[in-house]
């Protein structure tokens, strides 16, 4: 079946009290992840991966250690990181469950200390990217950072949080202040619930 551009689950301007804009959202969600979705589409019709599950496509074709990945993974996994990332966001304050804080802490020390990792992360990832909260293969919380389109099923990771740090994500609202953008990411936009859904049973 052919990748189709899920609607965003809340109207384009609902985040722009908690810090980002509808314009950002027409262009990152109706402009860039569309043509996600539709490059995807292109590259993929023909070859052993059409109509395989999303995830299987993008192990299938994550190749570890290589300078630049394939058009086919570049696009494909970036539209299942869109997918994620709008989903992890929500309009209304929503508050960290105590079962995802318990995991929190158990791993990295307190919730405060987490944040300070992820934005780390986030900020340090050189040119475009996403920065994670991941359950790693032994079962802990890890933060980790990738580049492009790589994403935490390239390492066998379950993805609890991501935040998109290439600069259409963060341009129009905050400029060159991506450190701005992941504070407010996580004090303002996180919906936690849906975070600590992810979670392996
Ligand atoms: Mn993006």
């Amino acid at each position: 079946m052919a990748f189709t551009l899920p609607d965003l689950p809340y109207p384009h301007d609902a985040l722009a009290a908690r810090g980002m804009s509808r314009e950002t959202l027409e262009y990152h969600h109706d402009l860039h992840h569309k043509a996600y979705v539709d490059n995807g589409n292109k590259l993929v019709a023909g070859t052993e991966w059409e109509g395989k599950p999303i995830e299987e496509i993008i192990r299938g074709t994550y190749q570890p250690g290589a300078v630049a990945q394939s058009g086919i993974f570049n696009n494909v996994s970036q539209h299942w990181n869109h997918c994620q990332f709008w989903e992890m966001m929500s309009p209304k304050g929503v508050g960290m469950p105590s079962e995802l804080e318990k995991r929190i802490v158990d791993s990295f020390g307190s919730v405060a200390k987490f944040k300070e990792e992820f934005a780390a992360a986030g900020a340090a990832q050189f040119g475009s990217g996403w920065c994670w909260l991941v359950v790693d293969t032994d079962g802990r919380l890890k933060v980790t950072k990738t580049e492009n389109g790589v994403n935490p099923l390239c390492f066998g990771q379950t993805a609890l949080l991501g935040c998109d740090v290439w600069e259409h994500s963060y341009y129009i609202d905050y400029r060159n202040r991506r450190p701005a953008y992941l504070q407010n990411f996580l004090e303002n936009l996180v919906n936690w619930e849906n975070v600590a859904s992810r979670l392996p049973g």
